[in-house]
């Protein structure tokens, strides 16, 4: 080994990953090409509601190319467990939890458009399109729910037998007295807001490819759990999990999208068992918009109580969550998270939430970057501001009376849940001061009298949770040839972990950080892991390699101490060699200490102190924070919204790659401020998806979205050896009430109180003509 430079963490260094991205030689599933693959496509239904009679595939058959076309009752006999579907929450109860069975298949009835009904596997791409034509599928339509809060006047046409009203779960919480609370108040508020619908735009649609080669299934898959994938088709498919290895090659974005698990996982391997061939199946943009889980949805109500000096007593929220056609793997722990994490970042003494989800005939609902703390986020921060507009309280300063103060972190919340460390309002002061904050309210206050321009301030302070358990694995094995190889069950999508854990385990092992490699992805090579979602992967993954590194380094002092004829105590890592303390001229280099445990007749104890190998366990989740300004300007006539500037403080404790962080904080941000203004998923009377494609989805592009102005604070966490929270998902968090409230705020001297999102220039020149008239 060279000499090594100090001082990786913390460290703004680029992404390792990036060279192969953007010179055009990152693997993404459908780059890999197999000799003789089978390509699959899937017949899906075109109807949101609708009983199948018939499915007439002898034509399609009957093509030549095509090898087979299958249908439920030649699938579903092969398989062997329903689709998975994990339920589970912190706090709170589920009064009511509806799991109905989903196949990959349907056989009776189709409940969304794109429910998959029949498969075709043909010698080519084309071939298997054009056999999928050929396929009759006779379908009596059934009455249509899109919505979670369907027209009372039309008959509730139920999905699933099990659920007559279409409930999905009921999930309840509460603590303090929430009645005597309002009844004592000096002022409520009440405010209905609708969340949209979203469709997570990763840039790889999802792609699956499988073969069979002596009883051992190798799949590809773009997908954000691996090692889940393998051990849920174990069950599925009723084989050991020893005999399926997953591979994530590139996964070009999953935004939770992909830690679901689909019903085409199962078909491809299914397939290349059954016909002895290699199989793919890669969705188009538009299949995938259909059959991937969507996010967000809920049709929400909060309550707020509050004194006439700004102290807010009691909240009360009830949600009406749109699951879908069935639940996808963690469709019931997704909206409950409103519920836990209504309280935000605000000393709430009593509050109530109530969730309900309904399955409808559309896509299945499940994560969606910040899965459920978006949606909190948005109507307590809403909520926030409608009391201070009610009060006549700057809205600043309204937040700055509730905040939960520094010195009483570690916090018990609202609901239960253990907020890790936090100051608020110094990211509070620290935004206000970046966007001189009452110079700003100064020149709003002066448009208005000049009746200018619509200017409007939008402020947010969020916190979420993340850092889930129950543990993920981190190995670290320094080889014969002195380079050290980490292995991460945190399989990334686009995060930058080979960046980011090489960064913490050259500044442990204090060697350069070219010399540590990363693999993960891959459950031949890292045979344990849970996956990257929720923020997880720095909180806990990265600390699993953290304490690995740490435990060879304590292996190399043995060794060291061995050959120097030293206590291992006495032994210190000083700028990259073993040291006797007190004598530095008694010292050993890694190159020395590994030639020495690799020797022929070397104790053979040696290599194994050079390897650790664990999975590490959270004490619990962690709270970052943070607060985000927009500011708008709005154009009267015509509605359109431009952000003037977007300010954003984030907290995620101790930060191990600023650039890489900024960069999650961007692509949130992005997201964000898309659910704010741009982007909604439609379904029509029909239950047919009307945003199916790009053209009719509005992703925003990057001449609709600001230049971000970035900060931060740092709160370490307690909770971790590395002192760090996630980021992943913050800036998605805080982003849209920021924007929102900016909207609001521009037009609130017109008597607006609420415009839903999308806040499209339509939306708005409507609600300025009504004000106006
Ligand atoms: N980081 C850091 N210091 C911290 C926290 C994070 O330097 N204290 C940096 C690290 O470089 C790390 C990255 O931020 O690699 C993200 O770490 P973390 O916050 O732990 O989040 P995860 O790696 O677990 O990523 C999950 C999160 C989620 S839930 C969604 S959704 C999301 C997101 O990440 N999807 C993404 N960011 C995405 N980014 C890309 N490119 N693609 C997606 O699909």
């Amino acid at each position: 080994m060279q000499s090594p430079i100090p001082q990786f963490i913390g460290a703004q260094i680029r992404r390792r990953e990036d060279p192969n991205l953007v010179t055009g030689r990152g693997r993404f599933v459908a780059d890999f090409r197999l000799a003789d693959t089978l390509h699959m496509a899937i017949c899906r239904s075109p109807y949101g509601h609708a009983e199948i009679l018939s499915i007439d595939k002898s034509r399609s058959e009957a093509l030549p190319g095509v090898l087979g076309v299958l249908t439920a009752s030649e699938i579903n006999s092969l398989v062997h467990e329903s689709m998975p579907v994990v339920s589970g929450v912190l706090v709170g109860d589920y009064d009511e939890l509806v799991i109905p069975k989903q196949s990959p298949l349907q056989s009776d009835k189709v409940r969304y458009f794109g429910d998959p009904v029949a498969i075709v596997l043909a010698e080519s791409p084309y071939i298997a399109a054009d056999a999928l034509e050929q396929i009759y599928v006779e379908y009596k339509p059934l009455p249509v729910t899109s919505s979670s809060c369907p027209d009372p006047n039309r008959p509730v046409e139920p999905l699933h037998e099990q659920s007559s009203d279409n409930s999905a779960f009921v999930w309840n919480v509460s603590s303090g007295d929430v009645a005597k609370s309002f009844a004592d108040s000096d002022i409520t508020v009440e405010l209905p807001v609708r969340i949209q619908r979203l469709i997570p735009g990763a840039m790889e649609p999802r792609a699956v490819l499988a073969h069979y080669v002596d009883n051992q299934f190798t799949i590809w898959s773009s997908t954000q759990i691996p090692h889940g994938l393998r051990d849920n088709l174990a069950g599925i498919l009723n084989v050991p999990e020893k005999e399926i290895r997953v591979i994530a090659p590139e996964v070009g974005g999953g935004f939770g999208a992909k830690s679901n698990i689909y019903p085409e996982e199962v078909l491809v391997p299914l397939m290349a068992r059954q016909f002895g061939r290699p199989v793919r199946w890669v969705a188009s943009r538009s299949e995938d918009y259909q059959s991937t889980s969507h996010g967000r949805n809920q049709q929400n109500l909060i309550r707020l109580a509050a004194t006439s000096e700004g102290k807010i007593t009691a909240v009360d929220l009830e949600v009406v969550a749109n699951c879908g056609a069935y639940h996808g793997r963690v469709t019931p722990c997704v909206a409950p998270f409103t519920g836990m994490m209504i309280s935000g970042v605000y000393d709430i003494p009593n509050g109530k939430a109530k969730v309900k989800g309904v399955f409808t005939n559309t896509s299945p609902m499940e994560p969606y970057r910040g899965a459920g703390r978006p949606e909190a986020a948005y109507m307590i921060e809403r909520g926030v501001d409608a009391v201070a507009k009610q009060l006549g309280i700057d809205p600043a300063e309204l937040r700055r009376r509730n905040f939960i103060q520094p010195d009483k972190f570690p916090f018990k919340s609202l609901f239960g849940l253990d907020y890790d460390s936090g100051n608020y309002d110094r990211a509070l002061q620290k935004a206000l001061q970046l966007v001189d904050y009452s110079e700003l309210r100064r020149k709003q206050q002066l448009a208005r009298e000049n009746n200018s321009r619509l200017i409007g301030i939008g402020i947010s302070a969020y916190v979420e949770i993340c850092g889930f358990g129950p543990w993920e694995s981190g190995a670290v094995h320094v080889r014969s040839d002195g380079k050290v190889t980490v292995l991460t069950g945190s399989s990334p999508q686009g995060q930058g972990h080979e960046t980011t854990w090489a960064q913490i385990c050259a500044e442990v092992l204090q060697v350069p950080i070219e010399d540590v490699d990363v693999k993960h992805s891959d459950t031949a090579i890292v045979q344990r892991g849970i996956g990257t979602f929720g923020s997880r992967s720095v909180p806990v993954g990265a600390s699993a390699v953290h304490k690995s590194s740490e435990i060879v380094i304590q292996g190399a002092r043995e060794i060291a101490a061995s050959l120097m004829e030293a206590a291992p105590a006495d032994i210190v890592l000083e700028k990259g060699s073993f040291q006797v303390v007190g004598s530095p001229q008694f010292s050993l280099n890694w190159e020395q200490i590994v030639s020495a445990a690799y020797a022929e007749g070397a104790n053979p104890n040696w290599k194994k102190l050079l390897s650790a190998d664990l999975d590490y366990e959270p004490e619990g989740e962690t709270y970052p924070f943070g607060v985000h300004i927009c500011i708008v300007e709005i154009d009267p006539d015509t509605g359109k919204v431009e952000i003037v500037r977007f300010v954003t403080v984030d907290d995620c404790g101790h930060v191990i790659n600023p650039l890489l962080a900024q960069g999650q904080v961007h692509g949130g941000l992005a997201q964000g401020i898309g659910q704010a203004l741009y982007e909604e998923a439609v379904y029509d009377a029909e239950g047919t998806l009307s945003t199916g494609t790009l053209l009719d989805y509005t992703l925003p592009k990057a001449h609709q979205l600001p230049s971000y102005e970035t900060n931060r604070t740092e709160t370490r966490t307690p909770l971790n050896p590395l002192g760090a929270k996630g980021i992943g998902e913050a800036a998605t968090i805080g982003s849209t009430p920021a924007t929102v409230n900016a909207v609001v705020d521009a037009l609130s001297h017109l008597g607006i109180t609420h415009i839903d999102t999308p806040l499209t220039p339509e939306k708005i020149w409507r609600e300025i003509q009504a004000a106006q008239t």
